[in-house]
C-alpha cells in the first residue's frame, strides 16, 4: 500500500469526467488500497479516484466516529438511481481544496447501485452525512468540485484563498 499524492484545484485534472471500470481485479483493489491509506492520512473521510490523478469510477469512504472500529466502504462504478425532493445543507470541505468549508445544498437523501470491493453489485439507500459525501465524491467523477455549487462570486474568493496558500506553502521560510 501507499499514499499518494492529492492533487489541488485549480489543478485541470479535476475537470476529468472518470471512466467506468472494466472489471474489479487485484490491480483494482491495490488501487483502492492505496486510496484508503491516503485518504486516512489526509485525513478525509472520503476520496474520488480522481484525487490522486486516476480518471477512474472509484471511491472509497469512511465514516467511522474517532474511537469506533474502521468502516472502510468500495464504490466501483457507481450510479446515483433516486434522490429525495427534500434537501439538507452541511458544511462541506474537500481534500482538494484543503482548509476551506462551505455550506453546500444537495438532495437529502439518495439511492446508489454500485460494484463493492469484491465487485459484486450492490444497492444502498443513503441519509445524513453518507448521503452527503457520496454526492460530494460522484460530483469528483463528473468533474465537478463542491465550490462549484457556490455562487460566482464565492468560487472566485475561494480559488483567490487557495492560490495565496498555494503561493505561501511555495515561499521559504
Ligand atoms: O476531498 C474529499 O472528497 C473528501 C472530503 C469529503 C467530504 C467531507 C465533508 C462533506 C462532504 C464530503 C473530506 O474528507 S474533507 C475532510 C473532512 O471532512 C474530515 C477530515 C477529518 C476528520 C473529519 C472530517
Ligand atoms: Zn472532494
Amino acid at each position: 500500500m501507499a499514499i499518494r499524492e492529492i492533487i489541488t484545484a485549480p489543478d485541470p485534472r479535476l475537470k476529468e469526467v472518470s471512466k467506468p471500470v472494466d472489471r474489479v481485479d487485484d490491480e483494482l483493489r491495490a488501487l483502492m488500497d492505496d486510496m484508503l491509506e491516503t485518504m486516512y492520512a489526509a485525513p478525509g473521510i472520503g476520496l474520488a479516484a480522481i484525487q490522486i490523478g486516476v480518471p477512474k469510477q472509484v471511491i472509497v469512504m469512511d465514516l467511522a466516529r474517532d474511537g469506533e472500529q474502521p468502516q472502510p466502504r468500495y464504490f466501483v462504478n457507481p450510479e446515483i438511481i433516486w434522490t429525495s425532493d427534500d434537501t439538507s445543507v452541511y458544511e462541506e470541505g474537500c481534500l482538494s481544496v484543503p482548509d476551506l468549508y462551505e455550506e453546500v445544498e444537495r438532495p437529502a437523501r439518495c439511492r446508489v447501485r454500485y460494484l463493492d470491493y469484491q465487485g459484486e453489485i450492490r444497492e444502498e439507500e443513503c441519509d445524513e452525512l453518507l448521503a452527503t459525501c457520496l454526492q460530494h465524491e460522484m460530483d469528483h467523477l463528473k468533474g465537478v468540485l463542491f465550490i462549484d455549487h457556490l455562487s460566482r462570486v464565492k468560487r472566485s474568493m475561494m480559488l483567490k484563498k487557495l492560490m495565496k496558500q498555494k503561493k505561501l506553502q511555495k515561499e521559504p521560510a
